[in-house]
């Protein structure tokens, strides 16, 4: 008994003195318990101290499996353990050992609109733990898109001069389009004519000079990408000459 009182005296005095060596310290209560039984084991156990943040999209779309991935280092090099929560109440279960410094990723696929939060619990062999935390919206409405310029006119050089039932371009022309995602935003559009690529704007409303010089039918295409990955197209059959 007497000496049970002088080692949870020596415990508790090494408790109090000795510093750690960085970041803070836990001590397992069952190393306690063995000091009070008098055989002083007694260590100290750092929690996975350093993580990195969850990497991983932050807006995705309905029923599309996104993958997360997560860093931790254990002081001590210890094996890892990962519970990763979903936010919509379903988890990973306990994944692991994974050695520390390791990627450790999990793919998951949500099905309703929202805002989750995921979690992810990291412990090491001892039970210490840390939590990091990272948002993704889910949203599968397509951007509204709208080419504003030409409307049905007669245009000539970039001036619209009568009201027609097609646009019908004469010269040069000045293209105006229109697009906004109220949900994840807009990403970016692609302008195509006659199917080819033209360029790429990374934000909308914008304009383009169409300088070529052509001749008869042609499509003017839009497709605007909001940053889940959901896409609406917009296209106008127009007449050109030169
Ligand atoms: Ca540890
Ligand atoms: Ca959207």
């Amino acid at each position: 008994m007497k000496r049970n009182i002088v080692g949870l005296f020596i415990s508790l005095i090494l408790i109090l003195t000795i510093p750690p060596t960085s970041g803070y310290v836990l001590i397992e209560s069952s190393n306690l318990l063995n000091s009070l039984d008098g055989n002083t084991v007694f260590f100290y156990d750092y929690s996975p101290l350093y993580t990195e943040n969850i990497t991983g999209p932050s807006y995705g779309r309905p029923g599309i499996n996104y993958t997360f991935c997560i860093k931790a280092f254990d002081p001590e090099e210890d094996n890892l353990f990962c519970i990763w929560f979903w936010g919509d109440g379903t988890n990973s279960g306990w994944l692991g050992p994974f050695p520390s410094g390791h990627n450790i990723c999990a793919s998951h696929a949500w099905h309703m609109e929202g805002i989750y939060t995921i979690k992810v619990k990291l412990k090491d062999e001892y039970g210490n733990e840390i939590e990091v935390s990272h948002n993704i919206l889910i949203e599968g409405k397509p951007p509204y898109v709208k080419i504003s310029r030409p409307k049905r006119a007669v245009y000539i050089n970039n001036k619209a001069k009568i009201p027609f039932f097609v646009p019908v371009i004469f010269g040069d022309i000045q293209l105006w389009f229109w697009a906004n995602d109220s949900e994840s935003g807009l990403d970016y559009a692609e302008l195509y004519i006659d199917n080819e690529l033209k360029v790429t704007f990374d934000s909308i409303p914008k304009s383009w000079t169409w300088d070529e010089k052509v001749l008869f039918r042609h499509s003017i295409k839009i497709i605007a990408y909001d940053n889940a990955g959901n896409f609406a197209t917009k296209q106008k059959i127009v007449w050109k000459f030169f």
